[in-house]
This record gives structure tokens, C-alpha cells and sequence, in this order.
């Protein structure tokens, strides 16, 4: 593959004023009819060739002018058609018709055919696919499209924009027009055709315009369809409330199909998504599958404006629509539900993933300066980072300032490609600020590293702040600029009450925000009365890595005291993962020696029994306050994942000896707070109707922990059992199902329960898929028996993303102990899986791969021969570029 690099950006030659698109459908041989009417962008070289984008086209005919076009004017391979001679400065036409295979098109990229549907996904290079094109994005042009079918099999001919018209046309056949009046580059394209059933509402718009709302679904799942649509509507008043932005045609179409390689698309008018994120009722979707549905929905619509009317100049600045538009989802989140319980789930989201990201051999800039494949970029940095830094614009601007600056580029960018140094020319505008080192967040890779510490003068009443920050060295980085750091702090008495200085010197505090700029800081608080406790990046303002000693005493204090939610929660966490390093540590070397399986139910404690006690204490407490709400309380109970435990020891892992570690803490906790969770099972159920709201989302979530520490305090799988047969939900169900077969896996209780949910949900390939991922995360040696048994099951379709995810995806991303099983052979399996997959579906067999960017983090034994697995995939010929893009990358150095 060729590098691409943003140093290269340069504007096309020529100008696209119109598209005009017929096709003609047929499930193996399938008619683009492309008609472009093109001229010389002004200055541009006069001799220069029409170059247009394809990938494995066949091309049928060629006109110029509408007249067939002598053979020597041009050049056509499957990737590309270069015209030439043509003229200097006058518009000419171009018709290209290319025969495709909608139903060979296994990569889910282009037009393919889905059950039945057609569908097409475009981004990021899926156009070309279709027919030869400028497949970039800031070529922007305005769509017509013709559909032609048969009628019988596709009543519905769906595409961008406002419908035109339709009518019979002939031997069966019927077809439809479609315009989409705004400017958009290709990679917004979206046709539908087959046969669904509908659910429709409108909306009213701030001005007063009424929308057409359209969401379709597989004939029988309507009723699945009603959350997505509340959801929509809920997105739809919620941006004009708050970013003033009006929905911009007279129809919003969604569209849920079943093989789907990404959540959703936000063609313009015409959103495509996985049904996974639409699909929805009590009896099978979960309270988590409610929020994620409420959350893509809303961020696929509010991409009608942050990436649609304002597009991205070129692939390197995707963060631009995606980074932006996660923030903007995320807001919305907390509107609807509780503002520190979904940050605290960012959070947890943002370390799992981006930060193992940006530590390892895949880190790249929020803002990419090359790239070999792009696909490859849609990563948790360019999305959730990319959204953390539109969030610290917010924090250092403030509420009215980063409104204004919203508000500037949507007026000054709304119909432009645009890029991040436009984005940010708006916010330095608005608020007169210098805003050039903040930007080093979008070209600097590496989570940035603070060290902290403190000193208390009495006698001068002085708070003296010492901060650090090393940004770490990441592939092609080794050297790093220091950067804007805002952290949200907050300074507590002994009683836990807020403790206001007189004065600050060393640098920038504006309101409860410290400005980090230096290298190594000095921050002198004055006319501090007494010893204060430091809260210091409250609501996670900055994501960096603190490294700040605190005792356990402070860090209690802030746990029970702090006026902020999150805080509280990251003290907690504080608290508990030293005593679960250490533990995993000692549990390390002395299972090791002693041979596996041995007793370590004591270790959490025994490695450092004063926090252990200081942090079982704090949890209790907050758990059992019935003033503080139950979604957090459920948080607090969700101990330091084995994965977060893996990144704070960050060398040298041995995932067994992790699992053992907190498995011991998580026991210990059960014992001490028996009576506590008992009263939460009974305290927090409900006889009322299901409903998904966030209140009864938050009181299931508590029950179901406190469930959770009981079967395990009782190492009794009855209670998990009893929870199984009684629940009236998914989110009771396949908490209790999960509970039992990971704690319980070989007992007749486990095997039951996995048997009745099976066929109970015969038939609902989204439910079985939690039936799969339950099994694939089991955790231990057996896992991969089991998950070599499952792939033989009848439910499972290797053609199917959501499927390969939930087995395959659960293994390799959930499943420490059984992925990285000591002898290797996870890893062996996965290779051979990738090479499988990466022939059916390369996007698909690239982000499997990457469950494996941690490898150099394990002990030596593993990392060895996790590196021989991925050698054996490198060396394999034929692989595609996505996958030859991210084991090389894995490989490298
Ligand atoms: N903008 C979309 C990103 C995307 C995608 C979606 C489905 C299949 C393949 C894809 N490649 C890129 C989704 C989003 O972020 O909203
Ligand atoms: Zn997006």
C-alpha cells in the first residue's frame, strides 16, 4: 500500500458540478449509468488528466459529450480511469457505465446485497466501488439518482435528498428518482432497495417546516422500531435547544440493515445503520442497547451538521466531523440521563480503549499526518480523543465562548470541506486567544503524563502545586512539545467543605480551571487556613494520566466528600488499584511457583491492608447512600476491569495473576458487604413495567452488582439461578445468565439457563448474539475449546459481522485469561481466523487484529508467542491492505 500524506493535500484539476446516477439492479450484475458534468477548476494546469477513483470496476462504456470516446483518450484499469485531451475551460460531460456484484460484495463496502436489501456504504472509499469518481471529500456535488427494479422484490427504491417521482417501467420492473439538493461528496451516497416495513412519524421544526421521519426495518420488527424513532426526535429538538441547528430537508430516512461493518452511516437524509443500534424492546435488548441505540442515533443525525453541511477537506481530518460529533453525542447522553454516571462510562471507555491505543504500536495523532489505509483510522483516537479535545476547548473557553465559536463556524463553514485549523481560527477568534500550543492535541500522539505533588506551608498559609508533564514518545514522535493541559480542580478542608484561596501565582487559574502550559509548573495558593486535600481533574477535564501519590486517607475523603460525582468515583478507583497491583504482583510469583489454581482469596488484602480496609470502607459507604443516585452507586461497585489493572502495571503482564488479584478483592468486598447487597437485591427491584429510562436503568444496574457480589460471596450459583428464572427483562436476564456461566460455567444451573435462552431466542440472531459473547468471555484455559465449538453452532454465520464480533470480537477483546492463555494457541487461532476473515471481509479481519496491539505488554513467554502468531500473518500472501497495514504497524520496532 501507498502512503498518503496530508503534506501532499492538493485541490482536484477539475470541477464537479453534477452527478447524475442510474441504476439498474440486479443482484449479480448490477448497471451504473454515471453522468458528470466536470470543468478546469481556474489556474489549474490546462493539459492535465481526468483522474478518477475505482476499485475492482468493470467498465462497460465511455462517452464524452455523449459521444463514444476513441480508445486512445483513455486509460482504464479496475482502479482507475484517466481521461484525457480534454478541454480548457469549458464544462464537457463524461458517462461511465460499470457493471457490479451486488451480491459478491462481501466487504460490506460499495453496493451489496444484505438479506434480501440493498444496501451501500460509502465512507471512506466505498464510492469508487460503484463507479469511476473523484472519490475524495471535497469534491462536492449535487445528486440525482434513478433506481430501476424489480418491483415485486424491491417495492421500496430509497436514496439522498427529496423524492421525485416514480412509476412502472415495464417487465415487472419499476423505478424511482431521487434529488438531493445539497452539495456532498460522495462518501455521503446512500441507496436503498428491497422490501421492509415502515415506521413513520414527523417533526416540527424551530422555523415551523414539518420532517417526514422514516425508519425501516425487516417486515415483523416494527414494534422494535419505537425507541430509535423517540430517539430521533429527542436528537432532532435537542440540537436546535442547543447548538440552534434545524434539520435541513423535508424526510430523514434510517434504515436498518443486518450486515453492517460499523454502528451506523450518515448519508445525507438517508441514515444506514446496523440493526443492532435501531432494534429494541424489553424482552431483548438491554439497558445498555437502549442507551448505545439513543447515542448512535443521535450521533448519526447530528453528523447532518458536523460532517455533512460542513464536510472534511480530506481523510486526515476525520476527527473534524468525528471527533466533534462524539462530543456532541456525548452532551446529549447527559441531558438525557445523569451527567456523572455517563461521564464516569466515557471515561472507563476513553482508558479502556484510547489509551491502550495511544501507549502502543498503533498510536497516532488525533489528526493523522500519513496513512497507508484509511479505514484503519477510524479509531478510538481520532473519535473519543478527538471529542476530549473539543471538550477542553469547552473547559478553557467556557459555556458562552465555545458557543459563540460553535456558532461562528457553523455560519462561516456551513457548505465548506473543512479543516481542524478552521475549527480552531473560530474559537481563537471568538475568545481573543492564543490557541496554537492547544493545538499540539490534535498533532501530538501520547497520552500526556502529570506528576503531582503538594507541600502545606501553616505558618505562611501557603498551598504550593508542583506539576510535571511528559508527553511519552510514540511511533514516528520521539520528541514532544508540552501542551495546554486544562484540569478542573477543587481544594478541601479536613470536614470535606471547599477551601478557597486568596490568591494564585505561577500560572493561569481562571475559575476552577488550572492552565498546564509549562514543561514543569509551579502553582502558590495563598490564605489557605488549613492542610488541603487536592481534587484535582475534576470530571476528567484533561485526558492524561495523574501521577499523584495521595494517601488513603485523602483519597477517602474525596471519595466520601467531594462536590464532584466523578471525582469521587476516580478516588475509589485510586484506592483500589495499587491494592490490586500489588496483590497482582505477589499472586503472580507465588501461583507461578506453586502451580495454578491455588488459594489467593486473601491476597488483595494481604498486599497492603490499610488501603484495602480504607477502600472496602469507602465503597460500602457510597454504595449504601441512599442519597446519591443509583447509577453511580453501580458504578462504584464495578471494580478496576482486568484490563485497567493491566495498563496501570503496564509491563510484564500475566493476565491469570491479574484475574486472581481481583477475583480476591472483589471477594473480600463480597464478605464485608453481605447484609448490604442482599437489602440492594430486594431494595432496588421493581414490579413496574419495564421502562428504559435512566432512573430504572440505574436501580437495575445496582441490583444487578449487588447480585453479582452475592453469588459470590455465597460460591453458590443458586441465587444467580433463581435471578435468571424470575427476571422480565434482558437487562435482568443476561445479567443473571452472564453471572451464572462465568462463575458457574460447568454446573447443571449454567447449562440450563444457556440451553433455555437458546432456544427461547431461536430465531433473533441479536439476542443470540449475547448468548455467544456470554460464552466466548468465560473466563480460563477452556475458553478456547468452547469457542472452536460455538463456531460450528447453526446460529453462527461467519459472513456476518455482528456475529464474528460477538464470538470472536468477545474472545479476543474480553477475555484476558482465555485469549492469553499461556501456551499461545489463541493467539495461533486468531491469526488463522484473521487470514479467514480478511479474504471475506477486510475492515472487519483489521479491527479484529487489533485486540492484539498489546502483545509487547505481556510477560515474556506470551509476548513471544503472541509475536509469532502475528510474524505468521504478516508473512501470509495475499492479505489486504488493512490488515497488512496494522501487523506491520504491530510489528514494527
Ligand atoms: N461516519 C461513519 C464511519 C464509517 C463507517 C460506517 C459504517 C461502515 C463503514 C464505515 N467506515 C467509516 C460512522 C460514524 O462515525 O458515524
Ligand atoms: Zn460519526
Amino acid at each position: 500500500g501507498q502512503v498518503v500524506s496530508l503534506a501532499d493535500y492538493r485541490p482536484t484539476d477539475f470541477v464537479l458540478e453534477r452527478v447524475d446516477l442510474t441504476f439498474e439492479l440486479d443482484p449479480t450484475e448490477t448497471k451504473v449509468e454515471t453522468r458528470l458534468i466536470f470543468h478546469r477548476r481556474e489556474g489549474a494546469d490546462p493539459t492535465a488528466p481526468l483522474v478518477l477513483d475505482g476499485d475492482e470496476l468493470v467498465l462497460t462504456s465511455l462517452l464524452f459529450d455523449q459521444i463514444e470516446i476513441d480508445p486512445g483518450r483513455y486509460t482504464a484499469t479496475p482502479n482507475l480511469l484517466t481521461i484525457r485531451d480534454l478541454p480548457a475551460a469549458e464544462p464537457f460531460e463524461i458517462t461511465i457505465t460499470t457493471l457490479i456484484n451486488p451480491e459478491a460484495n462481501t466487504q460490506l463496502m460499495g453496493l451489496y446485497r444484505s438479506n434480501g436489501i440493498y444496501c451501500t456504504q460509502c465512507e471512506a472509499e466505498g464510492f469508487r466501488r460503484i463507479t469511476y469518481f473523484p472519490d475524495r471529500p471535497d469534491v462536492l456535488s449535487v445528486y440525482t439518482v434513478n433506481i430501476i427494479a424489480d418491483k415485486a422484490a424491491n417495492p421500496l427504491l430509497l436514496s439522498n435528498g427529496n423524492f421525485l417521482g416514480g412509476a412502472g417501467y415495464g417487465e415487472g420492473k419499476h423505478f424511482a428518482a431521487w434529488f438531493d439538493p445539497h452539495p456532498k461528496p460522495s462518501y455521503l451516497f446512500a441507496l436503498v432497495a428491497g422490501d421492509l416495513g415502515l415506521v413513520e412519524d414527523t417533526f416540527t421544526t424551530l422555523s415551523g417546516r414539518e420532517v417526514a421521519l422514516k425508519i425501516y426495518v425487516e417486515h415483523g420488527k416494527e414494534p422494535r422500531a419505537s425507541y430509535a424513532m423517540d430517539a430521533l426526535k429527542r436528537s432532532m429538538k435537542w440540537d436546535e435547544d442547543v447548538f440552534g441547528r434545524e434539520y435541513d430537508l423535508d424526510i430523514f430516512m434510517i434504515v436498518a440493515v443486518s450486515d453492517f461493518n460499523m454502528g451506523a452511516m450518515e448519508n445525507k437524509g438517508l441514515n444506514v445503520f446496523n440493526d443492532k443500534y435501531v432494534l429494541a424492546d424489553p424482552e431483548t435488548a438491554t439497558d445498555a442497547d437502549y442507551a448505545n441505540i439513543e447515542a448512535i442515533i443521535a450521533h448519526e443525525y447530528f453528523h447532518n451538521w458536523t460532517g455533512n453541511r460542513i464536510t472534511c477537506r480530506d481523510w486526515f481530518q476525520l476527527c473534524l466531523k468525528e471527533g466533534l460529533t462524539v462530543y456532541r453525542d456525548h452532551q446529549f447522553s447527559a441531558d438525557q440521563r445523569s451527567r456523572a454516571v455517563k461521564r464516569i462510562a466515557e471515561v472507563r471507555h476513553l482508558r479502556a480503549e484510547q489509551f491502550v491505543e495511544d501507549s502502543g504500536p498503533l498510536a497516532h495523532p488525533v489528526r493523522p499526518n500519513t496513512y497507508k489505509e484509511i479505514n484503519n483510522f477510524y479509531t478510538t483516537t481520532v473519535y473519543e480523543k478527538g471529542s476530549e479535545v473539543t471538550g477542553m476547548i469547552a473547559t478553557i473557553l467556557g459555556p458562552d465562548l465555545f458557543k459563540a465559536g460553535m456558532d461562528l463556524y457553523f455560519e462561516r463553514h456551513d457548505g465548506d470541506a473543512a479543516t481542524v485549523e478552521d475549527f480552531v481560527a473560530c474559537f481563537a477568534e471568538v475568545s481573543k486567544r492564543d490557541l496554537s500550543q492547544f493545538s499540539l492535541w490534535y498533532n501530538q500522539a501520547g497520552t500526556p503524563n502529570v506528576t503531582v505533588s503538594c507541600a502545606y506551608d501553616v505558618g505562611a498559609g501557603l498551598f504550593t502545586v508542583d506539576l510535571e508533564q511528559v508527553v511519552p514518545p510514540t511511533p514516528g514522535q520521539p520528541n514532544k512539545q508540552p501542551m495546554h493541559i486544562p484540569l478542573r480542580f477543587g481544594l478541601l478542608s479536613a470536614a470535606g467543605a471547599p477551601l478557597a484561596a486568596a490568591g494564585v501565582e505561577g500560572g493561569e487559574v481562571s475559575g476552577d480551571v488550572l492552565h498546564l502550559t509549562e514543561r514543569r509548573q509551579t502553582f502558590r495558593f495563598s490564605g489557605i487556613a488549613e492542610r488541603p486535600v487536592l481534587s484535582l481533574n475534576r470530571g476528567f477535564s484533561a485526558p492524561v494520566v495523574l501521577h499523584f501519590k495521595q494517601d488513603s486517607a485523602d483519597l477517602a475523603l474525596i471519595a466520601s466528600h467531594d462536590s464532584d460525582l466523578f471525582s469521587r468515583w476516580q478516588a475509589l478507583s485510586d484506592l483500589a488499584l495499587p491494592v490490586l497491583c500489588e496483590s497482582a504482583r505477589q499472586t503472580g510469583g507465588k501461583v507461578a511457583a506453586k502451580g495454578r489454581g491455588t488459594k489467593a482469596k486473601s491476597a488483595a488484602v494481604a498486599a497492603d491492608p490499610a488501603a484495602a480496609v480504607a477502600l472496602t470502607k469507602s465503597l460500602l459507604s457510597i454504595v449504601g447512600d441512599d442519597s446519591l443516585e443509583p447509577a453511580f452507586r453501580a458504578q462504584a461497585l464495578a471494580l478496576p476491569s482486568e484490563a485497567d489493572i493491566a495498563r496501570e502495571l503496564g509491563s510484564n503482564i500475566d493476565p491469570d495473576a491479574i484475574h486472581r488479584a481481583r477475583q480476591a478483592l472483589v471477594a473480600e468486598i463480597a464478605r464485608a458487604g453481605l447484609d448490604l447487597f442482599g437489602q440492594l437485591v430486594e431494595g432496588m427491584a421493581s414490579d413496574a413495567p419495564y421502562s428504559p429510562d435512566a432512573a430504572s436503568a440505574g436501580r437495575r444496574a445496582l441490583k444487578n452488582a449487588a447480585l453479582g457480589y452475592l453469588v459470590q460471596a455465597a460460591q453458590d450459583p443458586a441465587k444467580a439461578a433463581e435471578a435468571y428464572d424470575k427476571a422480565d427483562n434482558m437487562t435482568d436476564l443476561s445479567h443473571a445468565l452472564g453471572v451464572l456461566v462465568t462463575y458457574f460455567p460447568e454446573t447443571e444451573a449454567a447449562q440450563a439457563a444457556l440451553g433455555n435462552f437458546q432456544t427461547r431466542f431461536a430465531g433473533n440472531a441479536l439476542v443470540l448474539d449475547k448468548w455467544f459473547s456470554v460464552q466466548a468471555s468465560i473466563p480460563g484455559d477452556g475458553a478456547l475449546a468452547r469457542i472452536k465449538a460455538l463456531m460450528s453452532n447453526p446460529g453462527f454465520n461467519p459472513a456476518n459481522p455482528n456475529r464474528v464480533r460477538a464470538l470472536i470480537g468477545s474472545f479476543a477483546f474480553s477475555n484476558p485469561t482465555g485469549f492469553h492463555r499461556a501456551d499461545g494457541a489463541a493467539y495461533d487461532f486468531m491469526a488463522e481466523q484473521i487470514l479467514l476473515i480478511d479474504k471475506r471481509n477486510p475492515q472487519l479481519a483489521a479491527r479484529l487484529l487489533t485486540s492484539m496491539r498489546t502483545w509487547r505488554m505481556l510477560e515474556p513467554t506470551r509476548a513471544e508467542k503472541a509475536k509469532a502468531a502475528l510474524s505468521t500473518i504478516e508473512k501470509s500472501s495475499g492479505l489486504s491492505n488493512d490488515v497488512r497495514d496494522i501487523v506491520e504497524r504491530m510489528l514494527k520496532g
